[in-house]
Parts: C-alpha cells; sequence; structure tokens
C-alpha cells in the first residue's frame, strides 16, 4: 500500500510537466489520453477516469502533451498499462464536414483558411470569426490590379461605392478628377470601367472580401470591407508605374487605409517610391508580393517589394506544409512575413472561382489580415500594423507565417521578438 502511494504521487507531478511537442497532423485533443489497462489489472491515478466500465481510462494532463512523452513516462511507471493514444477526434462524413464555421458551400477548398489536416498550416483566421471579429465596411482596400469583377455575386456585396457620385451623368459630382467614378477606376483606358480582363485582381479580391454566408463560393478574410477596384494592369498582367503613381493617388484621395499591389520587377522608380511614401502620411499600408522567381531579395531587389519604406511590407508566399514555396521569393531582411500563396481557390471571371499559386495570392492575406486589424483599432498606423503582423507570426520559417488569431489579439511568439525586420 506504502509503494502505491509513493507510485501516485511520482505519476501525478510527471503528468503535470509533460511539455507540448510538436504538431499532431491529425486531429485529436492534446492534454487528453486513452490507456487501456491489462486484463484483471488495477489501475488508479488522480487525473484518470475509467470509461465506464471498461478497462480504457481518460487520462488528463494538465497541459499539451505529446503522445511519445505521455507513452514513455507512463509505461515505465506501471507495468499494467497495455497501451495509451491520443483521444482522437472522428468527424461526420456527410457533406457539412468542414463547412460547420461558415455556409459558403466551396469554403472546404480554402486550406489557407481553415486546414483540417495540417492546422498550423492557415492563418488561423476562423477563432476571430467564431469571435465575431469579422471586419468593417467603413475600411477600404484598394486593390491596384487588373480590375476586379465586382458584378461577381460573391464579391458584389463588398464592393466599395463612390456614394458621392452621380452614376452616368457625364460630370464628376464629387470633384475628384474622375467622371462616374463609381466603383473604382480604370487607370488603363482612364475610363469608369474597372472591371477585370483579366482575373488576377478578382482572385485578390476574393481573398480579402469574399461574401460570407451566402451559401455560395468562398468566405473572404474580411465577412464586412469595402474593396476598391483600381485597374492599372492590362488584360496581359502589365502595367505602367505612371498608372501605379495615378492609382495610388487615387487611392489617397477615397480614404483607403490599405493598398494590395500583387505586382512587381525589377526596375527601380524613385517616382514610385515616393508615391508609395507619401501615402504614408496617409496611413496607408502598402502590402506587395514578394516575386515569384525563387530568389533572395536582400540580394537581387524586386520592386516595389524591396522598397524600405515604413508602410511597405513585402510578403512570400507559404504553402500546404507551412514551408514558403519553392518559387517564393525571401530574404531575411527585405521580405517581412510569409502568407499562403500556394494553390489558392478564390473568385474567378465569369462569376466562377479557381485555384492560383504566387506570391500575388499571399499578399492578399496581409492586405486583409491588416483590414481585420483596422476594423479594431482604427487609429493603427502602417509602421505599427506592419510590426505587428510580424511579431505575432509563427516562426514556421525564416520568415514568419502570419497569424490573424495573434495579430489581433497581441499573441507574440518569443522566438519573434528576435525577427530582423526594417
Ligand atoms: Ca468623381
Ligand atoms: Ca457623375
Ligand atoms: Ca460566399
Amino acid at each position: 500500500m506504502k509503494f502505491f502511494k509513493i507510485l501516485l504521487i511520482l505519476i501525478y507531478s510527471l503528468c503535470a510537466n509533460f511539455q507540448a511537442n510538436a504538431a499532431i497532423s491529425v486531429i485529436a485533443k492534446s492534454d487528453e489520453f486513452i490507456v487501456k489497462i491489462k486484463k484483471n489489472r488495477l489501475f488508479f491515478l488522480p487525473n484518470a477516469n475509467q470509461i465506464g466500465s471498461s478497462s480504457f481510462y481518460l487520462l488528463k494532463t494538465k497541459s499539451k502533451s505529446s503522445i511519445v512523452s505521455v507513452r514513455s513516462k507512463l509505461k515505465t511507471l506501471n507495468s499494467d498499462v497495455e497501451y495509451i493514444e491520443p483521444n482522437y477526434i472522428y468527424h461526420s462524413t456527410d457533406t457539412t464536414y468542414g463547412k460547420s464555421v461558415v455556409n459558403d458551400v466551396d469554403f472546404r477548398e480554402n486550406w489557407n483558411l481553415q486546414n483540417l489536416y495540417s492546422k498550423n498550416a492557415d492563418i488561423h483566421i476562423v477563432d476571430l470569426w467564431r469571435e465575431g471579429i469579422v471586419g468593417n465596411q467603413k475600411t477600404i482596400v484598394a486593390i491596384i490590379d487588373s480590375g476586379i469583377d465586382y458584378h461577381h455575386p460573391d464579391l458584389k456585396k463588398n464592393i466599395y461605392t463612390n456614394s458621392k457620385e452621380i452614376p452616368d451623368n457625364g460630370i464628376d459630382d464629387d470633384g475628384n478628377g474622375y467622371i462616374d467614378d463609381i466603383h473604382g477606376w480604370n487607370f488603363v483606358d482612364n475610363n469608369s470601367n474597372a472591371n477585370d480582363d483579366n482575373g488576377h485582381g478578382t482572385h485578390c479580391a476574393g481573398t480579402i472580401g469574399a461574401e460570407a454566408n451566402n451559401s455560395f463560393g468562398i468566405a473572404g478574410i474580411n465577412w464586412n470591407v469595402s474593396i476598391l477596384p483600381l485597374k492599372f494592369l492590362d488584360s496581359q498582367g502589365y502595367g505602367e508605374t505612371k498608372n501605379a503613381i495615378l492609382a495610388i493617388e487615387y487611392a489617397r484621395k477615397m480614404g483607403a487605409k490599405i493598398i494590395n499591389a500583387s505586382w512587381g520587377g525589377d526596375p527601380f522608380s524613385q517616382a514610385l517610391s515616393d508615391a508609395i511614401q507619401e501615402a504614408n502620411s496617409d496611413n496607408i499600408l502598402f502590402v506587395t508580393s514578394a516575386g515569384n522567381n525563387g530568389m533572395n531579395n536582400d540580394l537581387t531587389p524586386f520592386y516595389p517589394a524591396s522598397l524600405n519604406l515604413p508602410n511597405v511590407i513585402s510578403v512570400a508566399a507559404s504553402n500546404e506544409s507551412d514551408k514558403i514555396a519553392n518559387y517564393s521569393n525571401y530574404g531575411q531582411k527585405s521580405v517581412h512575413i510569409s502568407a499562403p500563396g500556394n494553390n489558392i481557390f478564390s473568385t474567378a471571371l465569369q462569376d466562377g472561382f479557381e485555384t492560383l499559386s504566387g506570391t500575388s495570392m499571399a499578399a492578399p492575406h496581409i492586405s486583409g489580415i491588416a483590414a481585420l486589424l483596422i476594423s479594431q483599432e482604427p487609429n493603427l498606423t502602417p509602421a505599427l500594423i506592419k510590426e505587428r503582423l510580424i511579431k505575432s507570426s509563427d516562426p514556421v520559417n525564416v520568415i514568419g507565417r502570419v497569424n490573424a488569431y495573434n495579430a489581433v489579439h497581441r499573441h507574440y511568439p518569443i522566438k519573434n521578438t528576435r525577427m530582423k525586420h526594417k
């Protein structure tokens, strides 16, 4: 009896000190384990309860524990244990699996938003949604791109409308220099039709703010947001500096807080740099893709991503395994953060959806999360948003992967306090 008591105390103290280990790829409760006892043996632990009248016990640890550590510690202390396994979670096999957070029928395609198989690779947005943090229509995100299919049924609710402009009367009613600009502007053809003839901008828009819970398509990071379409890339995906500068100026006039720029190139432009820097004075965060050449931007700059400005955040692409995608540019100093960019399912032309890959798809995740942050804290400056996003990212790569939940709740993984950034 005396020996039994000593054994109990030993096991209890060890259970309390079990450490969290590597992420388990299947879903299981991380502090609960099922212990099978050998036939006709007695088993007692203060933190284990018999499951019914079976020879199974449910062991609860005080903190997250790995199955490996539980097995090694418990089996060496108690020879009556036959085996130990995690308390796995199973799911129903009907078609509603994976759609419980939103009712959008294709949401299960979005590993970037909710990854049920490799949970840590997603951006940790779902728990924010559950808290009711779903964005605000007051936040304007300008997408300077190939335009946006603003009649798309999963986008139209969240497209910016210029309420001070009367449509189709040939008059610049709000005096902003642009006639009949209701839903942004087309800087390629210099007219009010900012529709997309490429598909690139429409894809970015869906990630930032596709309508949620409309039983259709996908859900964007923001359920509520105002997306401002500014077309500067042509149908082939090329755009000139002059039009980028005009689009930035337009975004400033209309009160955008974020610019998504999923494009770039090799040449440095002082004019583009100055235009982006001037946008900082209007508290505009400039989110841009790091590029898809698999290169180190610290050594070979890619612009505008490599501009060393307080409001520029440069985004690498991560993949389903939570690694930097092999095509993504990187750079410990000049690339600030990573976000899912591989096989991203989002809105496409002709009311459709498609899967695309690239740092172009990664940047809208950062724009979307920044918009959520602004919906919670409207007075955050671009530099503070940038710092928050970097510090709260998960240190899974040399470049941290964005964590929306951490960003909003100011949770800072310890390793990231040493991360270098501009
Ligand atoms: Ca106008
Ligand atoms: Ca008008
Ligand atoms: Ca939807």
